[in-house]
């Protein structure tokens, strides 16, 4: 199962066969202060750096989410997007809830993107699909409906199941999908995590998909969230997240470590030119 997206000069492929892909999660105004200022006033030098420093650290795909209270997603994610795409040429990951911000932002990206996310919710499948359908994108489908987000694995594999059916229904290829199990954090939900790696397994071997995770939802309100965010991270990996929505600085050693272990990382090609790289810098 290959999910191909692309910049206009770049292509990236997720899949078992390849090294994980890490998607950057910094351009996202939730709980930075600097950038959701500079995005309030329509300023959008910081989201530039970040691309940028992103890309210098080892991201495969950036995702973009201006979503915040005082900011007009339908105006800025198409700036931002489109300024993103002039800093740096690696394809996008477009993150909004609002389907008429991923529209706009659909409208002015050049290549094959990301769409995040589509979700089980009736209005969303409606809405979305054919949007992803219409620009030739790739989607998350996050295993959540109109209840929420499952508890348990059972309702998590049966979401994925009805999203991966619709979207194929609308014309969109399983290979264009990727499913996210949505994690909460295992300081409020002490079997999160569990039911997370259950689910990966289960809708990996039932439907074939490629996996994602936003990695760092694991850790909200615990001390340390780095050193849990690596493990989990590392994790996922192992039993199937082929990409991972991560803050790629601070994870990347750890799963370029995993990648070797896995066999995902031939002659320890990657690993290596990552410990070189470090050593230069110090
Ligand atoms: N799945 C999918 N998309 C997603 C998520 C997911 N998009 C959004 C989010 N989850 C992933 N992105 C982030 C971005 C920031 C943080 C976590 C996840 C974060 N911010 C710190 C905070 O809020 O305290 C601040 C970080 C900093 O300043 O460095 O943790 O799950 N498909």
């Amino acid at each position: 199962m290959e999910t191909r997206v692309s910049s206009s000069s770049k292509e990236v492929i997720i899949s078992d066969n390849q090294h994980t892909v890490l998607i950057g999660e910094r351009i996202n105004p939730t709980g930075k202060k600097k950038l959701a200022e500079a995005l309030k006033d329509g300023n959008i030098d910081v989201a530039r750096e970040e691309a940028l420093a992103q890309t210098q650290a080892g991201a495969d795909i950036i995702d973009v989410n201006v979503g915040m209270f005082g900011i007009d997603e339908v105006t800025m994610l198409p700036k931002v997007v489109q300024a993103v795409m002039e800093t740096v040429d690696i394809p996008l990951c477009i993150d909004s809830s609002n389907p008429d911000a991923l529209e706009v932002a659909l409208k002015v990206y050049r290549g094959k993107p990301l769409v995040n996310s589509v979700t089980g919710e009736e209005h969303s499948l409606r809405r979305v699909l054919p949007l992803v359908k219409s620009y030739g994108a790739a989607v998350i489908g996050l295993v959540q409906d109109d209840d929420g987000i499952p508890k348990d694995t059972a309702k998590r594999v049966r979401i994925a199941h009805k999203i991966v059916e619709r979207a194929e229904m609308e014309g969109i290829p399983r290979e264009d999908l990727i499913i996210d199990c949505l994690a909460f954090s295992v300081g409020a939900e002490p079997d999160s995590g569990t039911a997370v790696i259950e689910a990966i397994r289960t809708i990996k071997a039932e439907l074939g998909v490629n996996i994602t995770l936003g990695a760092s939802n694991i850790s909200f309100g615990l001390p340390d969230r780095e050193l849990l965010n690596n493990a989990f991270a590392a994790i996922a990996v192992s039993v199937g997240a082929t990409c991972l929505i991560v803050d790629v600085a601070k994870i990347r050693p750890t799963i370029l470590a995993a990648d070797l272990v896995l066999g995902r990382d031939k002659y320890a090609r990657r690993y290596i030119e990552a410990y070189r790289q470090r050593i230069k810098q110090e």
